[in-house]
């Protein structure tokens, strides 16, 4: 009972859009730039125990470092964590926050609040959905070229399967898929352009909808697909990312498919480094690496300079993706900073 009138309070300040160390708003023209380090940054991901995550954080770290901000890493799972996380940065007096949002269509509700709580805002990786289900180009963004990238995937798995001498009649493909999330619908789509752009019989190609976008999700998907479908010799496997193609290896190994009956490539290249490290080639052949310190570095250090000098960042970044293997993954993490 005792602290009503404290929350009463709070919850007051936090509708008015005053956060307690917010007596400068920085978004005011007449407002003076906040010192570098007076600036606090947020980092909300929507999927904290993903290495790609992991490492988005590690590089927006390095951007704080580099330019005396103070930086909060949030993990926020759902809905409600977001907004709670939105009024405590906002409490705490930050003056913006970039946010991979556990669902995209939460984007109109993001919006209001980081609106009301005065705080600047950068969607990373995953593109906020309007009311109308259309991608809200008016929110500041960086993400993937999804499509591209999958069709780099696509290509590489029809190059695996003539390198291997497959035929068609062998082989089917597996596309894990995750569709309501729209980077990841392009990627899978992409993936299958580019295989039946290649000659790839489409009606060989079978969809594994995943019911939650992790490791888990995706086993289970492909081990309803592999039921459905025994008898084929080869598979090639294809998702959203390495947790969807890391799902598939697994759930294609229960089934007893040896390593090289199989070959799957995933995207991200930060999630699939202890399967590349193991001992014995496993059928996840490669990934698409992409540049977390893009995603981390250089959307942290965007905001920083938005907050700090008002220069606005471009309101749509797309970043590309390059393939590593067994081969040459070693060198290529460390070339990005990523490995030592
Ligand atoms: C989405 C995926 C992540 C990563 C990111 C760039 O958020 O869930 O694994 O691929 O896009």
């Amino acid at each position: 009972m005792k602290n009503i009138p404290f929350r009463a309070i709070a919850a007051a300040l936090l509708v008015l859009g005053l956060g307690w160390g917010c007596s400068k708003p920085s978004g005011s023209a007449s407002a003076p730039a906040p010192a570098a380090g007076d600036v606090k940054i947020g980092f909300i991901v929507k999927q904290p125990e993903e290495p790609w995550f992991g490492l988005e954080w590690k590089f927006a770290d390095q951007a704080a470092k580099e330019l005396g901000f103070a930086l909060v890493k949030i993990g926020a799972t759902d809905g409600e964590k977001v907004l709670t996380a939105i009024d405590n940065l906002a409490a705490g007096g930050a003056q913006g926050f970039v946010i991979c949002t556990p669902d995209t269509r939460l984007g109109p509700a993001i919006v209001a609040k980081a609106k009301a709580d005065n705080l600047k805002l950068i969607a990373v990786d995953d593109q906020f959905l309007g009311a109308d289900g259309k991608p809200m180009t008016d929110v500041h963004y960086l993400g993937i070229s999804a499509y591209k990238i999958g069709q780099s995937v696509g290509t590489t798995l029809a190059g695996e399967m003539k390198q291997r001498g497959w035929s068609a009649a062998d082989t089917a493909v597996c596309a894990v898929t995750f569709e309501e999330l729209a980077t990841a619908k392009e990627r899978t789509d992409g993936a299958i352009s580019a295989l039946t752009g290649a000659g790839f019989p489409a009606d060989r190609i079978f969809k594994a909808p995943q019911r939650t976008s992790d490791i888990p999700g995706a086993f289970a998907a492909v081990d309803v697909l592999l039921t459905q479908k025994p008898g084929i010799k080869h598979w090639l496997v294809c998702g959203m990312n390495d947790s969807a193609v890391l799902g598939a290896v697994r759930a294609l190994e229960q089934r007893g498919y040896a390593p090289d009956t199989c070959a799957g490539v995933g995207i991200n290249g930060t999630d699939c480094i202890v399967e590349f490290e193991k001992d014995k080639p496993t059928s996840f052949f490669g990934s698409m690496l992409l540049s977390a310190k893009q995603h981390g570095h250089d959307t942290a250090a965007m905001m920083f300079h938005w907050i700090k000098d008002g220069t606005e960042p471009p309101l749509d970044s797309r970043t590309v993706g390059v393939l590593i293997t067994r081969d040459n993954f070693r060198q290529v993490l460390k070339e990005q900073g990523i490995r030592d």
